[in-house]
């Protein structure tokens, strides 16, 4: 697809600043803060063999998984960004015990926090597979003065002011939304800029794909079963059986789904009660992404963006996908 008369991201988002009279353009920097470390994570990524970038820190994170040179490297980048402008009051990341104070900039204390997981993924670099970072920005709930609480950001999904992704695949694409439907950006390597090339991205209401970890279906819900059988039944008439695609990379088999119509699904099991994806740093930003886009996404019983999070890492089971797709699913999950 080529680039819309060039516009560039920058461009969009003081575009869509201009729409709002009352905006502050706070909201516009933040979004240029990330796409600013985001190309200075893709520069690491894309050279990743030739530079010590690769292995593992030998060390775990909060959650016990082991860290991974570039998490660590692209949780820097992404922190050190957002700290700059004075935008962000704190945040909250997957590679980070507890979330982190931002001081003020120039005295003035920021009035949003944002959650993270800086590299989604990132056990696949090793192998040259797509990554991604997935971020969620809400507007602080404490009071501007005073000090960042975890209230700021235990919010429902419903609050995010804005969500998106950034995949370091064949190409780098930001995806994101404001909550006026998803637009995506192509990264230009030669400029340096990201351009609109996927404007109004809308997923197809009836998609064929469906993308879950099959090697976990003795652990899965009965209902889940029941629609992997629904999705191998031979019905030609219907399309059937659909086509199963599964990177075990979130943002790349969200990113193709989103474009091509399909569902992911992340169940949960007896070692993993409530799945694997984290609600605050992946669920529900591409919920958001997802419901913006004309998608559905659920917990398997209720939106996921309705959902009152407890703790910063708190697990969901997590379905996201083609309206069709998901309304086979629930039906299958309530048989
Ligand atoms: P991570 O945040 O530690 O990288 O883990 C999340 C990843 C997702 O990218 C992917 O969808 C999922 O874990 C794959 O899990 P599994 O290997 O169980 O299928
Ligand atoms: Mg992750």
């Amino acid at each position: 697809m080529e680039c819309l008369a060039g516009t560039t991201l920058g461009e969009f988002i003081i575009r869509q600043q201009a729409a709002y009279p009352h905006a502050t353009g706070e909201l516009s920097t933040l979004l240029s803060s990330l796409q600013r470390a985001a190309r200075v994570v893709n520069r690491e990524i894309n050279r990743a063999g030739i530079s010590d970038v690769l292995g593992s820190m030998d060390q775990l994170n909060v959650q016990g998984e082991e860290q991974q040179k570039l998490d660590w490297f692209a949780n820097e980048r992404f922190k050190e960004a957002l700290a700059a402008r004075g935008e962000v009051c704190g945040l909250a990341s997957e590679e980070e015990d507890g979330f982190v104070t931002f001081s003020p900039v120039n005295k003035r204390p920021g009035k949003y926090v944002v959650l993270i997981d800086p590299l989604d993924g990132s056990s696949n670099i090793d192998v040259n597979i797509s990554v991604g970072t997935i971020f969620s920005i809400y507007r602080r709930v404490s009071p501007i003065d005073g000090p960042v609480v975890l209230a700021d950001f235990l919010q429902p999904g419903s609050e995010q002011v804005a969500a998106g992704y950034i995949i370091y695949g064949s190409s780098t694409m930001l995806v994101y939304s404001t909550g006026q439907g998803v637009n995506g950006f192509t990264l230009d390597p030669s400029l340096g800029s990201f351009f609109l090339s996927h404007p109004n991205m809308r997923i197809p209401q009836q998609g064929r794909i469906y993308s879950i970890n099959e090697g976990n279906y003795v652990d899965f819900p009965p209902g889940v079963k029941r629609f992997i059988k629904e999705c191998q039944r031979d019905c030609p008439a219907e399309n059937r059986p659909y086509t199963s695609r599964y990177i075990g990379s979130l943002v790349a088999d969200f990113h193709r789904n989103l474009i091509k119509g399909g569902i992911y699904l992340y169940p949960p099991g007896t070692q993993l009660p409530d799945g694997k994806l984290r609600l605050l740093y992946e669920a529900n930003p591409l919920a958001f992404l997802m419901e913006q886009a004309g998608g559905m996404a659920t917990n398997g019983d209720v939106r996921l963006l309705t959902l009152q999070p407890e703790s910063l890492h708190q697990r969901t089971p997590c379905y996201l996908g083609s309206r069709q797709l998901m309304l086979l699913l629930s039906a299958c999950l309530c048989h």
